[in-house]
């Protein structure tokens, strides 16, 4: 329709000066003569965002028109980090906005830095979520994320006294230049109340949820460039409002204060991010939260059909849904009772759909951490999905009691109830049950997964289960984070490795060639020192840039392992006080413990406190450092990451189900120390054995050694070492105030310890001598470090992102728009 033609908004330099100068007076309101760097911050932001915006409309319309079929990714969370500099450089206007910055005399380095992260995430799961949506927008899949728009995001880390203390992270204070509320679009989202049941004419009964409390969700939109194209795609986001009921209430209540503070009450249910990756939380108010996005997402997902002319039967041939976890599982219940409840379906068509439309990515086999919920919290709070999930058990069980007769003790670990726990419902196997795939994110993951979590469920469906070994993006990871490396690579193959990560193996030749490796080295010294800058204004601490940085930066937590590499920390620290000649090296550690944790606090404290014993003690000569980096965040990542020469992925064999970190590291050309787990597996097989330093026991023979219940403590002589280090911790050498905590520690160690760190140490440390050996010899390291990132084509999510298109969703990408 001509009449709503847009006028075109140029990007050119002179074009952006103008919005950005235009933006800063009419959308922050300021005068230039008094713009702080934060209102040119926000300033350049609203000038990109009406372009960002412009390019959803064209894309969302292009898919409308095309009869797509349509990928949604159902998520708790999203670790995105700052989106200025993202979405600049995926439109393919970093360059030219930098230069409309600088005639105006504003230096885009000083103000992105002032841009919070987007922490609506832990870890790798959310990270893995921020990196598939990128990816989708640049490969061209109409793809959708939903989520839960936080007001508080993941903590800040304070580190006070040696301590981890949390401060709660109000990332929207300034506002938010990058989200479109949609007050418009809002859907109702019930909670507690009762199922009434009609008996129909015909026989069949239908059901009504009625009363209980609604609250409003709200969409805000967060547009998602593709990179170097005109391709935009949309994360949902969903805030609770509370519905006009509590408007009414004002007028008919007295207690006028008391019904607006029920109202804020009502809204609290996106209030804050729950911190924790480690162990599943049994609270009321995370449910009410998973069942919040999934309600709001599924009501939007079905209107969005409907609105497209197709039937509603034709549900599952024109969407996907990924659940991301169990944590939006709820989705299968929720979608039966859309469908039998709102949409008038029989139970069997509603059925199929169903499970034609679910897949699901299970991300840990740590029983601690899989959802269960007590049946009595279910069923006051979602009454009715109670009852659908109760069918939906029946109907199963029924069908896997034919096929399999007389084994009830197979039934009992299949059904969807665990009786034996004070009767739960486990979300994995609704999950399961609820989706016709089922994948885990890395192949040795995925195999232990069919050969114990999901053990019976792999008898009944073994096609049901898929391996999808996760990836990254290298946008962000490389491009972004790594300008030297990039340029490097540019300058030696052409540059269409930057879509097609496979085309970075066109580099291995140079990794033979001295002018590269001494090109790569150049590099990274100067992302060591771009990173020793930065630990310098965290922490005060001083690093040098011409050793070797061995980093280890993850969330904390005992299967990780940071206490494997403390013990060498202590090794080395020992070495060189009894005069022997160690290889200088910084060893930095970055990760949060969540705040309910207590073991995983303990370890940072204990980090600290060894940290500060070594980089004070003249005896060191800057031969070694050890630094905790605090606050941990996508945005510190890219300033880590390319800086690293040793890649710390030391996991317990068969616990860690990928690593991502693991990917990054490598593509920058860090050498990874690790363990058979995960993803590193996969790695090794890609960089080959000779240029990645494996050690340690196998997931098998972590089996088999938990089965012989040797004592942690009878590892003490494997190890020249290795007692006094653990007697110098337990002694309290090392603590500054904390002494009964160090003591508990090596108490720890010695008789508890269900990570094996004790049993792993001694192949650790010569791991760890091995790769010192290679560093010192400058032309073999590069050479290696320059292998690792020519072969990691594998890990590109785009990979990640076409099987899971091809594989489990069965979509095809549209066509791109071209770059404008
Ligand atoms: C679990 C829970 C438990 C309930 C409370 C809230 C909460 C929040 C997150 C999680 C997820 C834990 C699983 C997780 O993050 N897994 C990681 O997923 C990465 C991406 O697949 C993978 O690379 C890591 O190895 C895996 O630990």
């Amino acid at each position: 329709n001509p009449r709503h033609r847009l006028s075109p908004l140029t990007c050119d330099a002179p074009g952006l000066r103008q919005s950005i100068r235009d933006a800063l007076v009419r959308v922050v309101g300021k005068d230039p003569d008094l713009a702080t760097p934060r209102d040119w911050l926000h300033a350049v932001s609203f000038a990109i965002r009406e372009r960002i915006i412009e390019r959803r409309v064209v894309t969302r319309r292009q898919f409308a028109d095309e009869d797509v079929k349509r990928v949604y990714y159902l998520s708790m969370e999203y670790l995105i980090g700052r989106m200025l500099e993202a979405n600049l450089r995926n439109m393919g206007i970093l360059e030219v906005t930098q230069q409309a910055l600088q005639d105006l005399g504003v230096d885009f380095r000083e103000i992105a830095r002032l841009e919070e992260d987007a922490a609506l995430g832990n870890g790798g799961l959310g990270r893995l979520a921020a990196c598939i949506l990128e990816s989708m927008a640049t490969q061209g899949y109409p793809g959708y994320g939903y989520g839960i728009r936080y007001e508080y995001g993941m903590f800040q880390q304070h580190i006070e006294h040696f301590r981890q203390v949390e401060h709660p992270d109000n990332w929207l204070r300034f506002g938010n230049p990058w989200e479109f509320p949609r007050p418009e679009k809002t859907f109702p989202v019930r909670f507690y109340g009762y199922v009434v049941e009609h008996h129909q004419p015909d026989g069949e009964t239908s059901c009504n949820w009625e009363n209980g409390e609604e609250v409003l969700a709200m969409a805000y939109d967060y547009p998602t460039a593709g990179y170097e194209r005109r391709n935009v795609n949309n994360l949902r986001l969903w805030a609770a409002k509370a519905t006009r009921d509590f408007d009414l209430r004002y007028f008919n209540e007295g207690d006028y204060i008391r019904a607006v503070a029920d109202k804020n009450e009502s809204e609290t249910i996106s209030m804050v991010l729950y911190p924790n990756d480690a162990t599943a939380i049994g609270k009321e108010l995370r449910l009410k939260q998973e069942y919040f996005f999934v309600s709001a997402s599924l009501q939007d997902i079905i209107d969005r059909h409907l609105q497209l002319e197709y039937p509603i039967d034709e549900l599952a041939d024109k969407a996907a849904i990924q659940l991301n976890d169990t944590h939006p599982a709820i989705a299968v219940a929720e979608c039966m009772r859309l469908l039998l409840d709102e949409h008038r379906i029989p139970w069997d068509q509603a059925w199929t759909i169903t499970r034609n439309l679910f897949s699901y990515t299970n991300h840990t086999l740590m029983p601690e951490a899989l959802e269960t919920w007590p049946v009595a919290l279910m069923e006051r709070v979602l009454p009715r999905h109670m009852g659908i999930i109760y069918r939906i058990n029946h109907e199963f069980i029924e069908e896997v009691r034919h096929r399999f007769p007389g084994e009830h003790e197979f039934f009992r670990r299949l059904s969807i109830i665990d009786e034996d726990h004070g009767r739960r419902v486990r979300m994995a196997h609704l999950a399961v049950i609820g989706s016709h795939r089922v994948n885990g994110v890395a192949a040795l993951h995925t195999s232990l997964l069919k050969q114990t979590l999901f053990a019976d469920f792999n008898r009944v469906w073994p096609e049901r289960f898929v391996n999808v070994t996760n990836g990254v993006t290298p946008r962000l990871w490389m491009i972004q984070a790594n300008p030297g490396l990039t340029e490097l690579i540019e300058s030696r193959i052409s540059s269409d490795w930057k879509f097609d990560l496979d085309r970075l193996k066109q580099f291995e030749p140079y990794a033979s060639d001295d002018a590269t490796r001494e090109a790569f080295r150049a590099v990274k010294r100067r992302n060591k020192e771009r990173l020793a800058a930065l630990v310098h204004k965290r922490t005060g601490i001083t690093i040098r840039s011409d050793v070797m940085y061995d980093v280890q930066i993850k969330r904390i937590h005992e299967y990780k392992r940071q206490l494997l590499k403390l013990l060498h920390v202590i090794e080395l620290y020992q070495r060189i006080r009894d005069g022997e000649d160690v290889l200088p090296r910084v060893v930095l550690f970055a990760g949060k413990a969540a705040p309910g944790y207590q073991r995983a606090k303990d370890i940072i404290a204990v980090i600290n406190e060894v940290a500060d014993i070594v980089n004070h003690d003249p005896a060191m000569g800057d031969r070694l450092k050890c630094v905790f980096f605090p606050n941990y965040e996508v945005s510190s990542a890219t300033i880590i990451i390319p800086a690293a020469d040793l890649s710390e992925q030391i996991s317990t064999a068969g616990f860690e189900a990928s690593g991502t970190g693991n990917m990054k590291l490598a593509l920058n050309g860090a050498l990874t120390i690790g363990t058979l787990d995960g993803a590193n597996i996969e790695i090794r097989d890609a960089v080959g054995t000779e240029n990645i330093f494996i050690f340690g026991m196998t997931a098998d023979e972590i089996s088999a050694h938990r089965a012989q219940g040797i004592p942690p403590g009878a590892h003490l002589d494997s190890h020249p070492r290795l007692r006094s280090m653990v007697e110098a911790l337990r002694d309290g050498f090392f603590s500054n105030g904390g002494r009964h905590l160090h003591a508990e520690i090596a108490r720890y160690l010695l008789e508890e310890d269900p990570f094996f760190v004790l049993a792993d140490y001694a192949a650790y440390s010569d791991a760890c001598a091995q790769a010192d050996r290679m560093y010192q010899d400058a032309e073999a390291w590069s050479e290696a470090a320059l292998l690792n990132v020519a072969r990691m084509s594998h890990f590109s999510i785009d990979r990640t992102v076409r099987e899971y298109a091809q594989n489990i969703w069965n979509v095809v990408p549209e066509p791109v728009l071209p770059p404008c």
